[in-house]
């Protein structure tokens, strides 16, 4: 009040006014807004084994029905663990990757039909340092080689630069799959004169989303935008800074998947059909390189909020759904790998929301996480001698 003598009524009303005057209800923080954690206690009961060494950044795997198993390195060659053993020639038939900083080739799964068809999907970076873009390719496996190899979607608008391809491949029950595209990486990076991070909020622009894609790339007609103007048909949840972990819980369908927050403000998100996940408009963390927030917002209203947020960042990768004998009071968690991290988090749900965390501290970045088919999970360690390394009781 009394600053308002000071300055005179023009400006008390004024600012009275300001006062009065309730956000916009779009603008007001989302009723479900969670807390950041950072460190979580210790958990118990494991050790950790090294069955494959010799990996260079390892990004990906699946395992085969046979019990081998499918390993992408990120400078393009997918490897195949043939009874346990690391074989010295890689997987022919990959295409030409753009192998640079985070880019390259990336996940790799099964068609869910694969004992039937033999297709192996992966992602990739394609293009060069200056146009480039997350692609999505499948082939036949036929022995150590892939056969009738074909590019099935590829991210427009290009971009340039070596940042957040986001890239995990998720399969729903339908058929369909799921497809993580990254934002395209961290300002100054502007794709045709906008900061690469503002394709967040477009629906024109495949960055910072998630696609939906038949098993052949097509578009599926029940996607969530189709048949709208000026929209890229294959989005199925956006506002997404850059998703390194995605994965389906085989029990209700739901699809979690972790994100890459800024500096600070990784997110953990239940992901549905249609949804506005908020990036670049909401997030916990700060800008990349000034350390300050860019937007008042951690949450609004009318974008879907985390179910986990975590400050300081673990730089999460993999996402795992555990369903497996070996561990019977981890059943039914989420088990998210973390880079800056060096461990495994453990994500106790309840429902829809998370009730618990616990770290399995590895000491080294974790690149992915996956059950593996006798039940323990096992994991890929992002080193240029990385490793595969199973997580048993
Ligand atoms: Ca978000």
């Amino acid at each position: 009040m009394q600053a308002c003598l000071r300055h005179g009524i023009a400006l008390c009303c004024f600012g009275f006014l300001i006062g009065l005057s309730a956000p916009a209800a779009s603008q007001q923080a989302h009723p479900d807004q969670v807390e950041p954690t950072g460190e979580a206690p210790s958990a118990e009961g494991w050790r950790q084994q090294s069955m494959v060494k010799g990996l260079e950044h390892p990004w990906g795997m699946a395992f085969l029905p046979n019990g081998d198993i499918l390993i992408t390195e990120r400078a393009g060659r997918l490897r195949l663990v043939k009874n346990g053993e690391l074989l010295d020639e890689s997987i022919e038939g990959i295409p030409d990757v753009f192998a640079s900083n985070q880019g390259g080739l990336l996940d790799v799964v099964l068609h869910p039909r694969f004992p039937e068809n033999n297709w192996v999907y992966f992602t990739y970076a394609s293009g060069d340092r200056h146009a480039n873009r997350t692609t999505v390719g499948r082939g036949r496996l036929d022995g150590t080689a892939l056969k009738d190899v074909e590019v099935l979607f590829a991210a427009k608008p290009d971009k340039s630069g070596g940042q957040h391809f986001g890239s995990r491949i998720v399969w729903l029950e339908d058929g369909t799959m799921l497809v993580s595209i990254g934002d395209g990486g961290n300002p100054p990076l502007e794709i045709d004169g906008t900061l690469a991070r503002d394709h967040g909020q477009r629906l024109d622009s495949h960055l910072a989303s998630i696609v939906r894609l038949k098993d052949d790339g097509s578009v599926p007609e029940d996607n969530p935008f189709v048949g709208e103007e000026g929209v890229q048909p294959e989005i199925y949840s956006y506002g997404h800074r850059n998703i390194q972990g995605m994965v389906l819980d085989p029990q209700t369908g739901n699809v979690w998947a972790n994100e890459h927050g800024p500096l600070g403000g990784d997110e953990l998100n239940l992901i549905r059909a249609g949804e506005n996940y908020g990036w670049p408009e909401t997030t916990y963390g700060a800008d990349y390189r000034t350390g300050e927030r860019f937007t008042p917002h951690r949450t609004r209203q009318d974008m879907t909020p985390p179910k986990a947020a975590w400050t300081p960042a673990v730089a999460p990768s993999g996402l795992e759904f555990y369903t497996g004998e070996p561990f019977p009071e981890w059943r039914n968690n989420l088990f998210s790998g973390g880079l800056r991290g060096q461990e495994v988090r453990r994500i106790v749900l309840e429902g829809e929301n998370v009730t618990g965390q616990e770290t399995l501290s590895i000491g080294r970045r974790v690149r992915d996480v996956k059950q593996g088919p006798d039940g323990f999970l096992y994991i890929l360690t992002d080193e240029t001698a990385g490793e595969l390394i199973r997580i048993e009781p």
